[in-house]
């Protein structure tokens, strides 16, 4: 008989294999090299008698759209595998992923603890929207630890981070924080979009669940929106038959499955160049007079480089600063340069610009703002993979710009 595609060895495969490969075969599909998009909402039954078996679960089989279709399911079979974790589950847009999430686990009496610096979406969903549920949500620097343990109760359910943060790249150690979490009987679920599975696999470092807006590296092109989980298949299940299939409705369409694993085809290769152009970024910026500091996970004056270079294998793409001038500056900056993109989003091709207090961080108070570590004059770049020498010459040209308007101003 014939080998089946990928078969041959009982080696594991490599990431990038598996990203290109895996839970497909061309020829189950009449050797389609591309896995077909199947635009259908709904499946036909045999018989009425197997509809019945499907529905009670003694059959296996597609239903309807809103939770399961074949293209979906093979992004998810790959994003499980990716991250090391039983189950994946696609859905569509990063905030669908984190509100399923929260509606599938949490009920009315929990307590849950979020890092203080969050994407702003995300941390709106915890602070103004599960608090009218009952939930009682304690937002904490999770850096220091003291400060999860004062808030540990015996009704905390789980423990909600970022790292690297959005906007300002905190790294929090999972390791360490998963296991303050399970000593309290709570789940540690980690959002890993700024780094995806090929820098930082969190479920190997002991986290319980893993999120991501596929909208930004995996998808890597900005061109849609989607969200993805992985984890153990009796959590990453629930989320899908309840959060899912009727909590939020938030699936994703056939067509964008496909592109997000067209994008994770290249991930690999992908994420070492936006964090070897990201590195020699925030080097330039470190040594430019115009700037007052700057944050890169991997930077050697960076808070938690060590934390960063135990759990991620190279920096990631995003590096973001203040200016000397602060706000007045980093506006300066960002109408200065030509090349790169004013946008929010990150992740994409292009290199984007955005300025996190006005912005992705605008759900956040002033108040919040300046005690949870995001600046007034904080820019975050997302470096895309344009060549190297031309986004410094384009960052050059707003270095200067921001000198400028601070000699005017003076
Ligand atoms: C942004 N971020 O520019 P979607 N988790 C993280 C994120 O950064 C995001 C989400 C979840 C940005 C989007 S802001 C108007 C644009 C760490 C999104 C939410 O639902 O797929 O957008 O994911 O920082």
């Amino acid at each position: 008989m014939a080998k089946k595609h990928g078969e041959g060895s009982n080696r594991p495969q490599g990431f990038a294999t598996r990203a290109i490969h895996l839970g497909y075969d061309p020829m189950d599909e009449n050797g389609a090299l591309t896995p077909p998009i199947y635009m259908t909402s709904t499946y036909a039954f045999e018989s009425a008698e197997a509809g019945g078996e499907l529905f009670r679960g003694e059959r296996k089989g597609y239903i309807y759209g809103r939770n399961r279709n074949p293209t979906q399911n093979i992004l998810e079979e790959r994003i499980a595998s990716l991250e090391g974790g039983e189950s994946g589950l696609a859905l569509a847009s990063g905030m669908g992923a984190i509100s399923a999430m929260c509606w599938s686990l949490l009920e009315a009496g929990d307590e849950i603890v979020i890092d203080h610096t969050l994407y702003g979406n995300s941390f709106a969903l915890f602070t103004h929207g599960l608090t009218k549920f009952g939930i009682t949500v304690h937002a904490v620097d999770l850096t220091d630890l003291a400060n999860l343990d004062k808030v540990l109760t015996k009704k905390t359910k789980l423990v909600y981070f970022e790292t690297p943060a959005n906007p300002n790249l905190r790294v929090i150690d999972i390791a360490v924080v998963s296991e303050r979490a399970h000593a309290a009987g709570a789940l540690a679920v980690v959002d890993n979009t700024f780094c995806t599975p090929a820098l930082q696999r969190p479920l190997e470092h002991g986290a319980d669940l893993v999120l991501h807006s596929a909208t930004k590296y995996l998808g890597g092109h900005g061109d849609l929106l989607a969200g993805l989980v992985a984890g153990p298949h009796e959590l990453v299940h629930r989320i899908r038959q309840h959060g899912l299939r009727y909590l939020t409705g938030a699936t994703i369409s056939p067509m964008t499955a496909f592109l997000v694993m067209r994008g994770i085809k290249t991930l690999e290769l992908r994420m070492e160049r936006h964090s070897n152009s990201a590195a020699a970024i925030a080097d330039m910026l470190a040594a430019h007079p115009a700037v007052a500091w700057v944050a890169y996970p991997f930077h050697d004056g960076f808070d938690q480089v060590a934390v960063a270079r135990k759990q991620m294998t190279m920096g990631g793409g995003l590096v973001s600063f203040e200016l000397n001038g602060g706000y007045d500056a980093g506006m300066a900056f960002m109408n200065g340069v030509e090349l790169v993109t004013r946008a929010v989003s990150l992740g994409d091709t292009e290199t984007l610009v955005q300025h996190p207090a006005s912005m992705t961080h605008a759900a956040y108070t002033p108040e919040e703002r300046a005690s949870h570590g995001i600046s007034e004059g904080l820019v975050r770049l997302s470096v895309g993979l344009e060549n190297l020498e031309d986004l410094l010459t384009d960052m050059e040209a707003g270095l200067d710009a921001a000198m400028a308007s601070r000699a005017a101003a003076e």
